[in-house]
């Protein structure tokens, strides 16, 4: 993003956990801090080095050591990376139950570390649940282990749940046992454009309802999404006119004609209702990717604005965008765009704002309100993205005061010299970046 600008004397690239081990035993005993880092496509800078912190990258640690296909299980090292591992499931029509825009290069130890949601999160679930065992690297080089594999396992705590979303701040994540899914025989996908944000509200309840245990993601893009990909990566409007809102609904099934009929019915409905103004349905592969563009590309689109000030937000699904709304006439006068698109059948919004380059003006239009607004509606500021370096210090618009304090009081027992990825999560930032 061109946001964090780290320094480091030197990268480690161990091959295994026990060099993993070594590595930190050996910073722990001599107090050197260390940064993991995976694929690099985090967006809050929770992979970038702050002052002197090694790097201890997991790249070279790539190893699908095998594939279950009784169990659905997968197990590899954390620097496989994700569209690596995909191409492995295929071959047992199985596939891995995550997927995001960042696929061919992000990691899954790197996913785990920051418990990615992506965009089947409303079918296959939060890495929480489908993450069945890893070993994990403690600061001072122990290893905790709980790769059984079982699905169910109720002795004691649940240990892997404290590394999965805690980028890194209490170890380091070097193997998984993933709980992998049936990769759908038929999948179809329908692109369509709303009159408004309540129309785009009842498609979602619709789809739940019409198609029900097919459905695998909704996602949504307002005219400002679309025009910014249109305009800056050359990826067309599937239509001829514009419209306030667009929606892509996906289905995952395995029966290719009835998933289609269902998903016609469901939009013939839709389009009666006066919920969709336009509808397409992609009639192959390729144009179901071609659509998928549209929603995939925004992040990328908004980049050649300059300079993104970004925010991954969960919200109620009935306030979500009044955010947007909200923002925009703050930021008109100084901003290039000011976009709303996200998971909206997980409540997730992702808010961008671009300019050509950093202005303080622009950005105390944006800061503390976009927090303030979250709070007020009970919602969080960040919904899968994570803190990072970015928001580490605004953790208190989503959490407690008591929570926050037992959260560094874990930090503390696991790391008592402070030295995994620093400055980071639950850390006060000392330098207010
Ligand atoms: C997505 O859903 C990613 O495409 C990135 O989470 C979101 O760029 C963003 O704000
Ligand atoms: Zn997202």
């Amino acid at each position: 993003m061109n946001k964090f600008r780290g320094q480091t004397a030197a990268v480690l690239r161990p091959r295994s956990t026990e060099e993993v081990s070594a590595i930190m035993r050996y910073c722990h005993e001599r107090k050197l801090a260390v940064t993991p880092q995976g694929g690099n496509t985090g967006l809050v800078g929770g992979s970038v080095p702050l002052h002197d912190e090694l790097i201890l990258s997991t790249s070279l640690m790539n190893q699908v050591y095998g594939i279950d296909a009784v169990a659905r299980t997968l197990t590899c090292q954390a620097g496989c990376v994700l569209e690596t591992l995909n191409a492995a499931l295929a071959e047992h029509d199985l596939m891995m139950p995550l997927d995001l825009g960042a696929k061919g290069s992000c990691q899954i130890g790197g996913n785990i570390s920051s418990n990615a949601g992506g965009l089947r999160f409303l079918r296959y679930g939060s890495l929480h649940g489908s993450v069945l065992g890893l070993k994990a690297v403690l600061p001072n080089g122990d290893v905790i282990d709980t790769m059984k594999g079982l699905r169910k396992d109720n002795t004691g705590y649940d240990l892997k749940q404290l590394f999965i979303g805690s980028e890194g701040t209490l170890g380091i994540i070097t193997e998984v046992l993933m709980g992998v899914v049936q990769k759908p025989s038929a999948v179809n996908v329908a692109f369509l454009a709303c009159p408004g944000y309540d129309q785009v509200q009842q498609t979602l309840v619709a789809a739940q309802k019409g198609l029900g245990e097919i459905l695998s993601a909704f996602e949504f893009l307002d005219h400002e999404g679309m025009r910014c990909v249109n305009e800056t990566v050359d990826v067309p409007n599937p239509f001829d006119s514009t419209a306030p809102f667009y929606v892509l609904v996906e289905t995952h099934g395995s029966n290719s004609e009835h998933d289609y009929a269902k998903l016609e019915a469901f939009l013939e409905n839709a389009m009666e209702t006066g919920c969709v103004v336009d509808g397409v349905v992609a009639q192959d592969a390729t144009q179901a990717a071609a659509l998928w563009q549209v929603r995939e590309r925004i992040t990328e689109g908004l980049q050649h604005d300059g300079v993104v000030y970004k925010y991954d937000i969960s919200l109620p699904v009935q306030h979500l965008y009044s955010l947007v709304e909200a923002m925009r006439p703050r930021v008109a006068d100084l901003a290039t765009r000011c976009v709303g698109f996200g998971h909206l059948g997980d409540g997730n919004l992702h808010l961008n704002i671009t300019s050509p380059t950093a202005s303080e003006e622009l950005f105390a239009q944006i800061e503390p309100f976009v927090y303030e607004f979250t709070r007020e509606h009970r919602g969080s500021i960040s919904a899968e993205h994570g803190l990072g370096l970015m928001k580490a210090r605004h953790i208190h618009y989503s959490q407690p005061a008591a929570n926050v304090t037992l959260m560094r009081q874990l930090k503390g027992l696991l790391d008592p010299h402070g030295l995994l990825n620093p400055y980071k999560t639950v850390e006060e930032n000392p330098l207010n970046v």
